[in-house]
């Protein structure tokens, strides 16, 4: 039977391409996000290889992201795969001059949006002891790096989390993954410096990973044998060594 997969952050870079290569496969989609005529298109061109429902909501909102997962339709209802995607990082500044605003959104969305998604889900794959849940870290889960404080913090947060859920699910047979990339050419950095100025700077002089490299990964991780699961996966550019060690040629 074909499986279905809700993906968070579907609208652009490493959730975009991960709903591509799923509706390649033949999984059934629900793409969630907050930009509606973006959700609409990818349902556009994906509808030709697999079903999809758009659910168009702010994860960081507790109601209403209860109320869209609540509200999903048969056969969408029934979740095999939940990919923990949505977020970003917003600033990167030393802790002295961050952003209250900055640090809210990256905790709410982070950590408290994979959280709200996680609670609405996590109930029918208990009932039905089966499920894979993927939450999308990153090496700043694994390592703290100048400036990036808060967004650090938040994806350690992600980590423990996914070692939190992979333990208390352990008795229903869910697998749990956390897949951690370095650098991706996506629009995070837009999003980060809040415009392409900063942003375009950051992806220069080197190969960086493409959303689509994670994508393959990801796919790989929910394509294993029942009895593997891919708890912990960090993946580099090779250009990159860790969070500060780059080789960049211009
Ligand atoms: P993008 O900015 O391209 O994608 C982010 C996605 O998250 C968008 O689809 C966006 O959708 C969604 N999103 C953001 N905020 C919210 C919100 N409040 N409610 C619902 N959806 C939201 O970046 P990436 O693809 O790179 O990021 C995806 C994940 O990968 C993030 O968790 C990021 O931290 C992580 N990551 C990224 C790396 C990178 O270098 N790019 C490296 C390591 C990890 P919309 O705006 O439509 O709501
Ligand atoms: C995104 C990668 O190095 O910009 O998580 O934090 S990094």
């Amino acid at each position: 039977m074909k499986k279905t997969a809700l993906i968070t952050g579907a609208t652009s870079g490493i959730g975009e391409a991960t709903a591509y290569k799923f509706a390649k496969h033949g999984i059934n989609l629900v793409l969630c996000g907050r930009r509606l005529e973006r959700l609409l298109s990818i349902k556009k061109a994906l509808e030709m290889f697999c079903e999809v429902y758009i659910l168009n909501f702010d994860v960081s909102n507790k109601t209403e992201t209860l109320k869209a997962i609540e509200s999903l339709p048969n056969p969408f209802s029934s979740i095999d795969i939940l990919i923990n995607n949505a977020g970003n990082a917003h600033g990167l500044d030393p802790i002295h001059l961050g952003k209250i605003e900055d640090w809210d959104a990256m905790i709410d969305i982070n950590i408290k949006g994979l959280l709200y998604v996680s609670k609405a889900i996590i109930p029918q794959m208990t009932e039905r002891q089966s499920g894979h849940i993927i939450n999308i870290g990153s090496s700043a889960g694994k390592e703290v790096y100048p400036k990036g404080n808060v967004y650090c913090a938040s994806k350690h947060a992600v980590l423990a989390l996914t070692e939190g859920m992979r333990i208390d699910l352990n008795p229903f047979g869910i697998k749990v993954t956390a897949i951690n990339p370095g650098l991706v050419e996506t629009e995070f950095s837009k999003v980060r410096f809040k415009g392409n100025k900063e942003a375009d700077k950051v992806y220069k002089g080197f190969k960086a990973l493409q959303a689509e490299d994670i994508a393959e990964i990801i796919y790989f991780a929910v394509s294993r044998p029942a009895h593997v699961n891919i708890a912990d996966l960090l993946v580099f550019p090779t250009a990159q060594a860790n969070s500060v060690t780059i080789k960049k040629e211009f």
